[in-house]
This record gives structure tokens, C-alpha cells and sequence, in this order.
């Protein structure tokens, strides 16, 4: 068998990954990821028990029991590149033996559902509510260093290229659908059900403009006004749908869920941006166990 060699997997001289800091008996096979460090012992506050606990840069991770089930929280940081990092980390974990660098026999799947912040794009989707992403589309073109045409959903990329006119000189938008079975457990009444646009950036990417002219100043209308199926884009962010590539493409369940925390349609931004996201947290965690 191949032996994966130690410039591709790195590891730390106590055998764990490189970046995430982790061993295999250190993590749990259902995972929240989050962007902000600090969100991860506000998640695990709520938990039974900690068993075990580490930070390397903007990755820490806890891990422990909520109500019976184990649970690793792990922020992220903020962006795409960084889903690279970490999705390929936590899955050499399972899924390759550290020790021989060789592949494991058997596949072990992961449950990543992210609890994160994101900007509304949507009027009627108002700040401090609650939004689940049915499919990731990527502007970030992250994904595009993988094989990874069979996971993508062409038709939705293809109609969404011609309403914006997108640019080819910037990356193809990407979509990936998101784990049905996860969606199931992490939906209600109280949740919106759409489509989260990811960024891999905070200003331009994003439509915003301080002092840059954009290469696209009515993306974000056309964004607005786009259906597939009758869903709609609801929000822009920085991860979700590097998570839904990678986690499709190594043979993970993954699910999106975020606190609005402002209204790009409107110019609003939640009074208190603390609330909503504590409020997804409980949500989050007891859908996750019921
Ligand atoms: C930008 O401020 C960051 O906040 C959002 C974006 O996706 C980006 O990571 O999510 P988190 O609050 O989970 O980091």
C-alpha cells in the first residue's frame, strides 16, 4: 500500500496532525465547526462533561458530552482556505493510520454540522433569525483543485453563471448540496431553508465597498433575485460551502446552519449579535441530540 510521505501528511513530534494539534483518540465522530475561538467554550459550556482540550493558531478544540452524545467543537477561523486545513486533517484522523501513513480498510464518516455568523441577503430574512444551508455556492473556487466535477450540481452552477453574467476571470462558481439526513434532524418552523453563498473574502467578495471600486457593483442584486427550484440564495459567508465540497468528497455528512447577524438588503446588523448566535448554539446542540 502507499505509504503517504511526510511532507504530505505532516505531523507533530507527538504524533498528532500539523495544524490541528489532534490525535485520533482525540476527537469525536460527530463535530461542530465554528470560525470564532472563542465560540468553542461557549458551546462546550453547555456540555456534561470535557474530556479533552487543545489550540494551535485559530484551531482549538474541545471535546465532551452533550446530554449523552460525544461532541467536538472546532473553530475553524475565518475562510475557505482554512476548511482545507481542516477538513483534510480531521479526516486523515479517521481515516488514514498516522502511525503506517497508509489508508484505513474501513471508511469512517463524520457528522460536521457548522454553527456560524452570516449576513442576510434576503429583505424578508430579518437579523437574530436562524438560516440552514440546502446547498453551498462557492465563489471562493477552493474546490476547483480537486477532482471534483461528480459531487457538483451543474445545472444550478450553470443558470446561476448566466443571471449574474459572472466574469470568467474569476473563479466558476461551485454548488454542492448538503446532507439531507443532517437537514432533517437541524430543521423546524423556526429555521429558513436556503442557499448560503461563501466568499473568500470579507469586502469585495462580499459586495461591500470602503474605498474599492468592484468589478461587479449589482452582484448582490442579482444574487437576490435568483431561484433554483424554488430556493433561494438566503446568505453570504466564508465556509460553508468549502465544507459541503470537501466533506462530499471524502464521504461526510456536513450541514450549515448560521445566526443572521445583519441584513445586507436592508443595512441592518443585530443589536445584540450575541443572542442569536447563544439562541443556534441551544438549538443547534439539542437537534443534534434528539
Ligand atoms: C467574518 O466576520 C467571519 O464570520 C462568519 C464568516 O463566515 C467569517 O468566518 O462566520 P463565523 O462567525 O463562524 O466566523
Amino acid at each position: 500500500m502507499n505509504k503517504i510521505a511526510a511532507s504530505e501528511l505532516i505531523l507533530n513530534p507527538d504524533g498528532s496532525v500539523y495544524h490541528l494539534n489532534l490525535k485520533p483518540e482525540n476527537i469525536a465522530t460527530n463535530i461542530i465547526f465554528v470560525g470564532d475561538q472563542n465560540r468553542v467554550p461557549k458551546i462546550t459550556a453547555h456540555f456534561d462533561s470535557v474530556e479533552f482540550e487543545t489550540q494551535k493558531r485559530e484551531f482549538r478544540t474541545i471535546t465532551g458530552v452533550y446530554k449523552g452524545t460525544r461532541i467536538s467543537v472546532i473553530s475553524t477561523g475565518i475562510g475557505p482556505d482554512n476548511i482545507d486545513i481542516v477538513m483534510n486533517e480531521l479526516d486523515a484522523l479517521v481515516n488514514i493510520d498516522l502511525e503506517t501513513r497508509t489508508l484505513k480498510k474501513e471508511h469512517v464518516q463524520l457528522n460536521i454540522v457548522r454553527i456560524g455568523t452570516s449576513g442576510s441577503l434576503q429583505k424578508d430574512i430579518p437579523v437574530d433569525s436562524f438560516v440552514l444551508a440546502k446547498y453551498g455556492l462557492g465563489f471562493d473556487g477552493m474546490l476547483h483543485s480537486y477532482d471534483c466535477e461528480h459531487i457538483l450540481e451543474k445545472d444550478f452552477e450553470d443558470l446561476f453563471i448566466k443571471h449574474t453574467n459572472w466574469s470568467p476571470r474569476k473563479a466558476r462558481p461551485y454548488v454542492v448540496k448538503n446532507s439531507a439526513e443532517l437537514e432533517k434532524k437541524l430543521t423546524s418552523d423556526n429555521v429558513f431553508v436556503g442557499v448560503t453563498a461563501t466568499a473568500g473574502g470579507f469586502y469585495g467578495p462580499q459586495g461591500r465597498v470602503l474605498r474599492l471600486a468592484l468589478q461587479d457593483p449589482a452582484l448582490n442584486s442579482k444574487i437576490d433575485n435568483f431561484e433554483f427550484n424554488g430556493v433561494r440564495i438566503t446568505n453570504l459567508e466564508m465556509e460553508t460551502s468549502a465544507i459541503y465540497g470537501l466533506s462530499k468528497l471524502l464521504g461526510h455528512n456536513a450541514c450549515s446552519m448560521n445566526a443572521i447577524i445583519a441584513n445586507r438588503a436592508n443595512g441592518t446588523f443585530s443589536e445584540n449579535p450575541y443572542k442569536p448566535v447563544e439562541e443556534l448554539i441551544l438549538y443547534t446542540l439539542n437537534k443534534l441530540v434528539s
